[in-house]
């Protein structure tokens, strides 16, 4: 049945005239069976489908961004005010498990732990006679968010392309033959939803409507409606009662639709019927090609941002091979190229997941799927967890060039700080908003799951930190007074919520948590007062409230109230064994090798650990990390690869890419990669792979220390590359960065904003045509660039203290205009 793959190049090359194997590709010789995870992704932001590429019968699973059970509720616990007191005095008396006890009658909800991000169903295409096929290929082009599965039948050369069409909202597939009126196949839809019908129209539609499950006590309010069209070129198309049948025809294109009345978290009003009509109306009259142009065009407004080049030093053969087996040799074999992929692959993710609100629906972040799931009953139920997983989908967002695509999240962010008010006011008496440590699309704030994982306040601290950064990239007054009373209401709540500790007399979250781990000295109860995490967030929030408030003259009461609560706030420790501390008290294993990491938030996302400003934290940091060891679930190691890449160690860095980038099974205990370049937790986990596609960014630019620092942790593996459109903070933008021995050979960037660019880069650079480059040092004078002074450290006496051994860098000021670009080159 399946020829050897250099026969399909031949065929390629002679049919198609392709010379040189296809890179931002990923592509597969069979096709994805019964296996999801072997599925090739496509998506609009709204829509979302997983295209199986199987012949005789094709399976292309379709989700719709709002499909989610359940509808408009809250899950405050009211109880958790008059408990609160009790609570926390267990916790400062050490019996945290006791305290855990309480929280979980009084504090975690009686109602919703959150509803589900649900399917819509599957488009069924049945091919008699297909089965035994040769020639076969399938491929994701990620240059044009194009899917492909082409083979031959008794001669006749068989090829399905599918788009979901950003301009135009709906998923299109072009079905065609190479000989004329060969092609033949019956169209049905399926789905697990349970209250939901399939039937064709008069006018040969084929549709499923539904409404969507109770769950936890909250009624199914969103109703779905997918139609089905199908427009051949010769042959006949027919219905039944839910099938329709294109008979010998030379091609066909097919056209879904699928809407919901979702309108926003607090509104179910819309039409789906309307809706999902009016899509389908405006494109069936287009061709398949008139699809195709505009999707691409809008497409690539976005990707063609960024271009990576790691290089041609690694076999050239690797880059040959069908993606999985890619995947089976990435960790011994030297596949630059790969990592460049799956970079790529990252941005497509969020590209094609995360779109603003259009047409008066409000657009949804990318959730722990993005926006492919195909359970009714999805692991975390496919929500935002905000401990970590739903803030790292975020993170390539402004870095890698798609700040546009940010929106959605800064939306639900906007969205908790209305939801969140009532949650910090019922629950502890406290003003402004926060968020426990998970959401869903009805923006509960409430906490769930259990005390262990649910007792923790820092999703909202920690969320509007997006906000913030969103503003010092794009510079943007007006954007940071409007999102103003977000972040003043996130440190508000924590300037309420603070008490001081009876021993330590600093003021402290309890009760909080280290995220979902545990010390054997707490009973194993998570939680505590205090801990490094919640500390750093509170910072976090603080400053950034301080900072906005003085940039917009706002505000100077509330402003000296954060000041003096934050002078008060608990250091960072570094522990015995050289560690950072995870608790205030000095009770971490160094051989705990939990997979939440939460103490090092002070080192990535967040700049509070630095290797020039704060040496003993970055350090301990760095001990902290070795301790917890490299393999973890999916989006710990590409959270690891962040870090190892602000220690500045990008062979380290690169082994966690290694690790990573394995397939699922070869890290035992520990994630992976699955067949179509997802993230394994295991389970799938979006998280993942934008977790590491902001650390590879993070190996080759930050912009977060004082200066844009190039080649911060470049790995031996990586000597030469380019990379061009990475954005920093302050409105620059690295149009174009090469490197070759690991040294930059030349380097421009834009200034959009103005004001003084510092660069720290690893060897000696010069100014093009005349441009003077000064020795810097001191403070940056860009105010972007602007680095809180981190509280100084308390140190255990037994830590052994060495000062970080980093490779030298030159750092250098140029002062800039808007609008103009810098180049800087190789001495
Ligand atoms: C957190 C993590 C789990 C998982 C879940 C979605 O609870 O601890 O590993 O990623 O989120």
């Amino acid at each position: 049945m399946r020829r050897p793959f250099y026969l399909f190049l031949l065929f390629l090359s002679t049919v198609c005239g392709a010379q040189t194997p296809p890179t931002l590709r990923l592509w597969y010789n069979q096709p994805a069976g019964k296996t999801w995870e072997n599925a090739l992704p496509i998506g609009n932001g709204r829509l979302g489908a997983m295209i199986y590429g199987n012949v005789p019968k094709e399976t292309v699973q379709l989700n719709e961004h709002t499909v989610w059970s359940g509808g408009p509720n809250r899950n405050d616990n009211p109880e958790a005010l008059a408990a609160l007191p009790e609570i926390r005095q267990l916790i400062f008396d050490g019996k945290q498990k006791d305290a855990e006890n309480l929280a979980n009658k009084a504090i975690i909800t009686k109602k919703s732990h959150g509803q589900m991000f649900q399917p819509v169903g599957n488009l069924h295409l049945t091919f008699e006679g297909h089965e035994n096929y040769s020639n076969y290929y399938r491929e994701l082009d990620l240059e044009k968010a194009v899917a492909k599965t082409t083979y031959q039948v008794n001669g006749v050369t068989y090829t399905r392309e599918l788009v979901a069409s950003f301009p135009d909202r709906v998923i299109v597939m072009h079905l065609t033959a190479s000989k004329p009126g060969q092609l033949t196949f019956t169209a049905s839809f399926a789905t697990p939803q349970t209250n939901a019908t399939i039937k064709t129209t008069p006018a040969k539609e084929l549709t499923l409507s539904g409404t969507t499950s109770d769950h936890e006590g909250v009624k199914g309010l969103v109703k779905f409606k997918g139609i089905a069209r199908i427009k051949t070129q010769g042959g006949s198309l027919t219905a039944n009662d839910s099938t329709l049948t294109v008979k010998g025809a030379n091609t066909a294109t097919i056209y879904v639709s699928i809407a919901t009345n979702f309108n926003n978290y607090k509104d179910v009003s819309g039409d789906e019927n309307a809706r999902a009509q009016a899509y389908l109306n405006k494109a069936y009259p287009k061709s398949y090609a008139a699809i195709v142009k505009p999707h691409i065009a809008a497409y690539q407004k976005y990707f063609n941002r960024v271009k990576l080049d790691l290089g041609g030093t690694g076999s050239a053969e690797a880059a040959k091979l069908p993606t999985d087996e890619r995947l089976k040799n990435f960790r011994t074999t030297n596949d630059p190229q790969f990592v460049a992929l799956y970079f790529q692959y990252g941005r497509y993710l969020l590209i094609s997941s995360s779109q603003p609100g259009r047409d008066g629906v409000a657009g949804q972040p990318a959730n722990l799927q993005g926006i492919w799931n195909h359970r009714m009953r999805p692991p975390w139920d496919s929500k935002y967890t905000i401990n970590i997983n739903a803030q790292m989908n975020y993170w390539p967002a402004e870095k890698t060039n798609l700040a546009e695509l940010h929106e959605p999240f800064l939306k639900m962010v906007q969205e908790l700080s209305e939801t969140g008010q009532e949650t910090a006011r019922v629950m502890y008496g406290a003003r402004g908003w926060m968020a426990h440590h998970n959401t869903d699309i009805w923006r509960a704030t409430g906490a769930i799951d259990g005390a262990f994982w649910g007792m923790w306040t820092g999703g909202g601290g920690w969320l509007s930190q997006h906000l913030w950064e969103h503003y010092l990239y794009n510079g943007d007054k007006a954007y940071l007074a409007s999102i103003y009373p977000v972040l003043k209401g996130a440190a508000q709540f924590y300037a309420d919520f603070l008490i001081e500790h009876p021993k330590y007399r600093w003021l402290v979250v309890n009760p909080g948590s280290s995220p979902e781990n545990a010390p054997k000295a707490h009973a194993g109860s998570s939680l505590d007062a205090g801990t490094t995490m919640d500390n750093q967030i509170v910072f976090d929030a603080f400053s950034t409230a301080i900072r906005a408030a003085e940039l917009l003259k706002k505000d100077a009461a509330f402003v000296d109230t954060l000041k003096q609560k934050r002078s008060r706030l608990a250091p960072m420790h570094v522990g015995k064994f050289g560690q950072l501390q995870e608790w205030l008290d000095d009770v971490d294993d160094p051989n705990d090798h939990h997979r939440h990491v939460s103490h090092l938030y002070g080192l990535f996302p967040s700049t509070q650990i630095s290797a020039y400003r704060t040496p003993e934290l970055f350090n301990a940091s760095r001990t902290t990390l070795l301790h917890r060891g490299d393999v973890s679930t999916g989006w710990s190691m590409g959270w690891k690869v962040n870090w190892w890449a602000r220690l500045q160690d990008g062979n380290h860095a690169y082994t966690l890419i290694q690790n990573q980038l394995s397939p699922l099974g070869a890290n035992p205990e520990g994630g992976g990669t699955y067949n179509n370049l997802f993230d394994a937790h295991p389970p799938f986990q979006i998280d993942g792979n934008f977790g590491c596609t902001s650390g590879i960014t993070e190996m080759l630019m930050q912009s977060a220390d004082g200066a844009i620092h190039l080649l911060p942790a470049l790995p031996d593996v990586w000597p030469a590359g380019q990379i061009s459109g990475l954005r920093a903070i302050g409105g620059f933008e690295v149009v174009s960065m090469q490197w070759k021995d690991g040294k930059l050979t030349q380097v421009q960037i834009r200034s959009n904003l103005g004001g003084n660019l510092r660069v720290r880069v690893p060897n000696a650079l010069k100014g093009s045509s005349g441009l003077v480059l000064k020795a810097a040092s001191g403070p940056n004078s860009n105010p972007f660039y602007q680095t809180e002074e981190t509280p100084a450290p308390v140190i255990a006496s037994q830590a052994n203290q060495t000062a970080p051994t980093l490779k030298e860098t030159r750092l250098y000021d140029i002062s800039t205009q808007a609008g103009k670009v810098y180049t800087l080159v190789g001495q």
